[in-house]
């Protein structure tokens, strides 16, 4: 890890040895790593949709209900470098950030989504770096959903890279409340007696949000049983 000193002994020398040419290296170097998680990015999402299309064929549903991808901004590449005292070269950000490429997987009842992290998981060219489990184990402020730190092979013409991609699953109830807390309050820098005085709704509204998932849940077993045993 770098330290606060090292870090500007290595602004400092890159200020002073900055030249047209470096810059449009470094500028350069950075596109081709952002290439590299598109391309793994692409991969994991059309491994999920793969899984769709089969799980819709043999159990006549879609456990997903919508897919998003992104690429994590420079200027929050760049935040969260600083966050972690690195330098900001393409070799410290992909040995230590590993959610530049993202892929967002929402499902449709809660088992879906560890149906569909079991499917990922078995499959021999992804390796599994890193979970987290914000449903079993829900943050302080509510949020819930299950995460992944995978990396998986790219095929280049000439090479084969390992690339890492963080893969969030949650469900349809668990996205609506992210969607509104990131929008509320998420990184807002708000004053601590606001944050006090929402947390406790906030937190509320996430339990509802899981009982919601929980019933939906408990409706689907019901009618498939009911199913089975009219076939
Ligand atoms: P954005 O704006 O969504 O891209 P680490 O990577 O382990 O060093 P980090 O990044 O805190 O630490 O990991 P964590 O906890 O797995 O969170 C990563 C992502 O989960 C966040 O990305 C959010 O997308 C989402 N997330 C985590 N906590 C919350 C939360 O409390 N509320 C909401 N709405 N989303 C959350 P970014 O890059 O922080 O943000």
């Amino acid at each position: 890890m770098y330290d606060e000193n090292n870090r500007q002994q290595e602004f400092g020398r890159l200020l002073l040895e900055k030249s047209p040419q470096e810059v449009h290296e470094k500028l350069h170097s950075m596109a081709v790593l952002m290439t590299y998680y598109r391309c793994a990015v692409l991969e994991i999402e059309t491994k999920f949709k793969v899984l769709d299309a089969q799980f819709s064929l043999s159990h006549e549903r879609n456990p997903i209900e919508s897919i998003d991808t992104r690429i994590k901004s420079p200027e929050s590449i760049r935040e969260k470098v600083e966050r972690k005292g690195l330098p900001m070269t393409t070799q410290a950000i992909q040995e230590n950030i590993n959610d530049i490429g993202g892929v967002r997987v929402i499902c449709s009842f809660l088992d879906d989504i560890y149906m569909l992290c079991d499917c990922l998981l078995q499959q021999d060219d992804v390796r599994l770096i890193a979970i987290k489990d914000y449903i079993k184990n829900p943050k302080p402020n509510g949020y819930r959903s299950l995460h992944l730190i995978v990396e998986i092979p790219i095929f280049l013409y000439n090479e084969k890279r390992m690339v890492k991609v963080e893969v969030q699953l949650r469900t349809i109830a668990m996205q609506s409340w992210a969607n509104l807390e990131h929008r509320l309050r998420y990184k807002k820098n708000l004053p601590p007696e606001v944050l006090a005085r929402t947390a406790d709704t906030l937190n509320e509204c996430a339990k509802m949000s899981n009982e919601l998932d929980v019933k939906m849940q408990e409706i689907r077993r019901i009618i498939e049983d009911g199913q089975e045993q009219s076939d």
